[in-house]
């Protein structure tokens, strides 16, 4: 018997250990040993009964995600086989299920009689989550176990149920309580299982699964979700395999979901979400920083600033149960700041997020002051202030005097130089940049900016931090803008400059929506305010000044104060929430270009597409070179949960590689020649794209 599986008996009840640490994934290796240790029980005659389990901190996390898009991940014995195998057993099996039991793993459980499963036990279906579907039985036995609705439900949203929910729903016989010896439990349930002569596989609940449906209720739920769903193929590829099998028996419904599995993981899109997932672990593994290094504890967070940004910093805190002291220069700006965040929170108890209880245990963790006094003993403090450097380093100034030694000093800016506010303290390895994104509380990414004296152990404690609060994090390294605000630049330069040429703020906008971004940048400079970007231009017109036509539309909207959505005017003109095209700005560009001497033409989306999307790669791959960013796939990470950049493109490198590097080399090159003195200027080729392309890598690393 291979390591992969602790085989046992207890009396006559056989006990199948996985053991492949840390997830227990259903890899060839472990699939091929839980075959073999089945057949063994099967054959043993002193076996009666089975508890399959899993050792560790896992039941299963399901198949292993690194077999996809290769022949692994089919190799024998596949695993929709290998449950079917499990399911034709003549004697009762039994899933102890502790810790987590996902996607494969909960299909094993859906293939045995019975399930039993620990208090604190997960069990969900996240396949969707990276483009795909249950494909080991899970979109069948699942809606026969507790019928379609619910099961669509668990399917479709990828969300785990606890096990208390799970009993409610029937999807597992007994829930052990906490204290409890899972194991002992389960294998008394399949003793009892024996004595009783239960049926090894009890009659489905739900035989027919469709009952009790609306004859619509399929074409009526893929058109409820339809805005949802756009563009994205794994939720409708789920939701035809429960349609399935509501329409027939289950050997055709398992053919139904053999064939749309295979549809959704040869596709992009699984791709690029397997891309992500794995992405977001690496993030995490900093070179140089080891694993086992001491984290200093951090139980006490203060926030400089209850301004927006500051107030949903300090929920962030409060959601994790950690105390957080939000401290304000004036007592009207402070009672500002915590009514603000009460009304985050009633809101979210309107919306039954949230109960009463929950809100006033929030509350009562976030404690306002207007003494810097009060914050000498955080280990953790974030300034939230104005964005401007000099008011930074003098809130530094003060957190380096009155701070305990050993607090992380962390600055929540979004362009300044980390390394300039460091160099205000005495203690410029104790300082970071925490750049969180708005409305912060909402948001998950968090850029972790190391500074160039930041010590790993400051790093790793935050980025440890970042975990305990839900957040993705991604470090950076010092650079004007950091990785999303600097790549933004550039992209969102063309998108200007393009309104300037001919294109209109809703073609533009249109063309990166059509691709599958939450929001066109021009919008997004409306809502984020055109006052804002003002601001930041100003800290850096030295840096733009050798090109007039850069961002002379927005700066002209500015000195109108036309400020986006808040003022009701900006590259749109906005009645209530509605979004309508404003012919004054397309007047405004007119008299610009021909001010500019830039000749207007019909843009068409592909180069609209081109211009936006090739110089964000441009600069990302930069980015790169430059050592700012470690990974590509960090990037990527930046984009999809910062910009909403689509999570199903896999981030704008990965979406970069899906296109061909050479193909974007070529388009920023053509551009390069097209657009005169002003693509001299900018379109310039970042050396590692021409690199990479030069040495035929399809992949984007540093060479
Ligand atoms: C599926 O089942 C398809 C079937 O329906 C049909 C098949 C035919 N595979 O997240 P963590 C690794 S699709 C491979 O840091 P946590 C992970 O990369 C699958 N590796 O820990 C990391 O590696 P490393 C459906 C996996 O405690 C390490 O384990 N299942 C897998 O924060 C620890 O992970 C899912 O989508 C996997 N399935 O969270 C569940 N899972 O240390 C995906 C984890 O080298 N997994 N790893 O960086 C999760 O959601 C979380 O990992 C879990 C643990 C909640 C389990």
């Amino acid at each position: 018997m291979t390591t992969l599986i602790d085989y046992r008996l207890e009396g006559q009840v056989a006990l199948i250990g996985l053991a492949r640490p840390p997830v227990n994934a259903l890899g060839q290796p472990l699939r091929a040993a839980l075959a073999e240790a089945f057949e063994r029980a099967l054959a043993d005659a002193q076996v009666c009964a089975v508890v399959i389990h899993g050792q560790g901190r896992a039941f299963s996390a399901g198949a292993d995600i690194s077999e996809f898009g290769s022949p692994a991940a089919f190799a024998t014995p596949d695993l929709a086989s290998l449950l079917c195998r499990l399911a034709e057993s003549p004697k009762p099996l039994v899933a102890a299920i502790a810790g987590t039991a996902l996607g494969g793993g909960l299909e094993t459980a859906l293939a045995c009689g019975y399930r039993i499963s620990a208090a604190n036990a997960t069990l969900g279906l996240p396949e969707t989550r990276i483009g795909l579907l249950p494909g080991a039985g899970g979109t069948q036995r699942l809606p026969r176990l507790i019928g379609a609705q619910a099961a669509l439900e668990m399917i479709i949203s990828g969300e785990p149920v606890s096990a208390s929910k799970a009993l409610a729903l029937g999807l597992v016989d007994q829930v052990v309580a906490e204290g409890e010896d899972l194991l002992a439990a389960a294998t008394a349930f399949a003793a009892a299982r024996v004595a009783e002569s239960a049926p090894a596989q009890p009659a489905w609940r739900h035989a027919d699964p469709a009952q009790g449906l609306p004859s619509q209720f399929f074409d009526e739920y893929a058109a409820t979700h339809a805005r949802r769903w756009k563009g994205q193929l794994a939720p409708v590829l789920a939701l035809q395999a429960v349609q399935a099998a509501c329409s027939g028996s289950l050997q055709a419904g398992l053919a139904k979901e053999h064939a749309l599995f295979a549809q959704a993981e040869s596709s992009a899109q699984s791709t690029a979400l397997r891309h992500q997932f794995f992405a977001q672990r690496e993030a995490l593994k900093i070179p140089g920083v080891s694993k086992d290094i001491a984290l200093r504890p951090v139980q006490r967070v203060a926030v400089i600033g209850a301004g927006t940004m500051g107030g949903g910093i300090a929920m962030n805190f409060a959601n994790a149960g950690i105390p957080v002291t939000l401290l304000e220069l004036k007592g009207e700006a402070l009672d500002r700041g915590l009514a603000q965040i009460r009304k985050q929170y009633d809101s979210s108890v309107k919306r039954g997020k949230l109960t009463p209880q929950q809100l006033d245990a929030r509350m009562a963790l976030i404690t306002g002051t207007l003494e810097y006094a009060d914050i000498a003993q955080a280990d953790l403090v974030i300034e939230a202030v104005f964005e401007r450097l000099s008011i930074k380093q003098n809130v530094f100034r003060t957190l380096d005097e009155v701070c305990k030694a050993g607090a992380i000093l962390a600055t929540n800016t979004s362009t300044l130089d980390v390394d300039l506010i460091a160099a205000v303290t005495r203690r410029p390895q104790d300082v970071i940049g925490l750049h969180f994104f708005s409305p912060a509380n909402i948001m998950r990414l968090l850029e972790v900016v190391r500074g160039r004296e930041t010590s790993a152990q400051v790093l790793a404690t935050t980025l440890d931090l970042a975990r305990r609060i839900d957040k993705i994090a991604v470090v950076s390294g010092v650079c004007f803008g950091f990785i999303g605000n600097r790549m933004l630049e550039p992209y969102a330069r063309e998108a200007h400059r393009l309104v300037l040429e001919g294109a209109t703020p809703a073609q533009v906008d249109g063309v990166l929506t059509d691709l599958g971004l939450a929001m066109g940048v021009l919008s997004m400079y409306d809502l984020a305010g055109i006052d804002v970007g003002y601001l930041v231009r100003e800290s850096r017109r030295e840096a733009i000044a050798h090109d007039a036509s850069y961002f002379k539309l927005a700066d002209e909207l500015y000195s109108h104060g036309h400020y986006g959505q808040k003022t009701g005017r900006g590259f749109y003109r906005y009645e209530g929430r509605e979004r309508i095209e404003d012919y004054e700005v397309v007047a405004c560009a007119e008299v610009l270009a021909h001010e500019l001497g830039i000749a207007r033409r019909a843009i068409s989306n592909e180069e609209i597409h081109d211009r936006c999307l090739f110089m964000l790669i441009n600069e990302g791959i930069q980015l790169l070179d430059d050592g700012i960013a470690q990974r590509s796939g960090d990037i990527d990470l930046v984009w999809i949960n910062g910009y909403g950049f689509p999570a199903w493109l896999g981030g704008p490198l990965h979406y970069a590689e899906r296109l061909g590097l050479g193909r974007v080399l070529a388009g920023i090159e053509h551009y390069r020649e097209q657009l005169g003195g002003y693509g001299q200027m900018w379109f310039e080729p970042a050396p590692l794209l021409q690199r990479l392309v030069a040495a035929g890598h399809a992949r984007i690393q540093r060479l």
